[in-house]
């Protein structure tokens, strides 16, 4: 068996201070430890997709960072891990259990997963290791593991079977409890503006702010209209926007706004709660609702019944505001912030003709964003 304070220890003293994760019975105790840990920031996920977003928010800004979840997990984080992590070329390490190990008896939900875990992460092209029952074994795969995240820039996992780590006692930090936030509604009803008049408005703002812009056109309008430095263009992982600026706003001092869409809101809205909770006061998150899915032909979206502002504002952002001219949407972004605010514009649907694609890769659009603002690459 092996001493989870020891291996643990052994992972914060290499630097990995920022950890998310949902929780397995086998990874328990490691869990308990890094959340109870003064070394380590833990941010409680509400889905395995989200705490890998968040991770990845971490990594861009430079922090040394591990995701926890149980196998069963994996396939919630299939998409960032694929469309997020890989062609950004985030380094970061993915604990993940065995649940439904073959030969060890477990639960039926287990057994598919069990025999598939492996294979999956080997589809994703993460590289992986079992790790092993015998500590001093089992601590220096983690080194091996460590150095491989950092030689080549990756994500690599490590598989834990289930009773590989002693049990602790450690007390977990409580999760703080927020005040709802308060929710201001300063719509005039007047015409619906364009996505892109809202977004050359937001261009033209400080430059010093971060811009996360969700997948689909959002971000193809920005880029077509102001492809700066400060821009990164979420180009996958729909809906993981919220939590990659989350992250990102936990790890850096810099204003970070997540440009999201309304499907994409709806598609992880356990994030807002994630938000809400952790605070970063330096996030704002801005709502786009068009009511469809634009991107993709213009589907109608459930909008109509997700008031997403007064959502965020009951699950504990400081303020929810709902906006629908840049009037509104000014008097919004000057408020005084106490800690994150939801800012939800219902705009008109369509976009621009001839809508280019962002010229430069995803790791060139990070690497100038990292430039820009000083993130340091682990
Ligand atoms: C996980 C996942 N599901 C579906 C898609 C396909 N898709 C790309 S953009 C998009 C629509 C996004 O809608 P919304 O967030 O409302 O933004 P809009 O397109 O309206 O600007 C969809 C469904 C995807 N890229 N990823």
């Amino acid at each position: 068996m092996v001493s989870t304070a020891r291996w643990a220890q052994a992972l914060v003293g290499a630097g990995y201070g920022f950890a998310s994760g949902v929780p397995c019975s086998s990874l328990g105790a490691l869990q308990k430890f890094f959340q109870s840990s003064d070394d380590v920031e833990y941010v409680a996920a509400t889905n395995e997709g989200q705490a890998v977003a968040t991770v990845a928010g971490a990594v861009m800004a430079g922090r040394r960072s591990v995701v926890l979840m149980q196998n069963s997990g994996l396939g919630n984080a299939v998409n960032p891990l694929t469309s997020l992590v890989e062609p950004f070329g985030l380094p970061m390490l993915l604990i993940t259990s065995w649940r439904g190990k073959p030969g060890m008896k477990d639960e039926p939900q287990h057994e598919r997963m069990g025999q598939a875990t492996h294979a999956l992460l080997d589809a994703m092209d993460i590289p992986w290791v079992d790790l092993s029952a015998e500590e001093d074994t089992a601590l220096s795969q983690l080194s091996d593991v460590l150095a491989r995240i950092e030689a080549e820039r990756r994500c690599v996992a490590i598989v834990v079977a289930d009773k590989t780590f002693d049990k602790i006692a450690n007390a977990e930090k409580p999760v703080v409890g927020r005040s709802r936030g308060r929710f201001e509604d300063l719509s005039t009803g007047g015409d619906l503006l364009r996505r892109i008049d809202v977004l050359r408005h937001v261009a033209a703002e400080d430059p010093g702010i971060v811009r996360l812009c969700t997948t689909g056109k959002t971000g193809r309008e920005l880029f077509a209209t102001d492809d700066a430095e400060s821009n990164l263009y979420v180009v996958g992982s729909m809906g993981l926007a919220s939590s990659l600026g989350l992250g990102m706003a936990l790890s850096t001092p810099a204003a970070v706004m997540v440009i999201d869409g309304d499907g994409a809101a709806l598609m992880h809205m356990g994030a807002l709660a994630g938000i809400g909770t952790y605070g970063p006061r330096h996030l704002i998150h801005l709502v786009l609702d068009n009511g469809a899915y634009d991107s993709t032909g213009g589907q109608a979206t459930i909008s109509l019944n997700a008031p997403f502002a007064e959502i965020a504002a009951a699950c504990g952002y400081a303020a929810g505001f709902r906006v629908d001219d840049l009037a509104g949407l000014d008097r919004a972004l000057a408020a005084p912030r106490e800690g994150p605010v939801l800012i939800h514009m219902p705009i008109r649907p369509g976009s621009m003709d001839d809508l280019p694609r962002p010229d430069k890769t995803p790791m060139q659009v990070l690497a100038r964003l990292r430039a820009k603002f000083g993130f340091q690459e682990i």
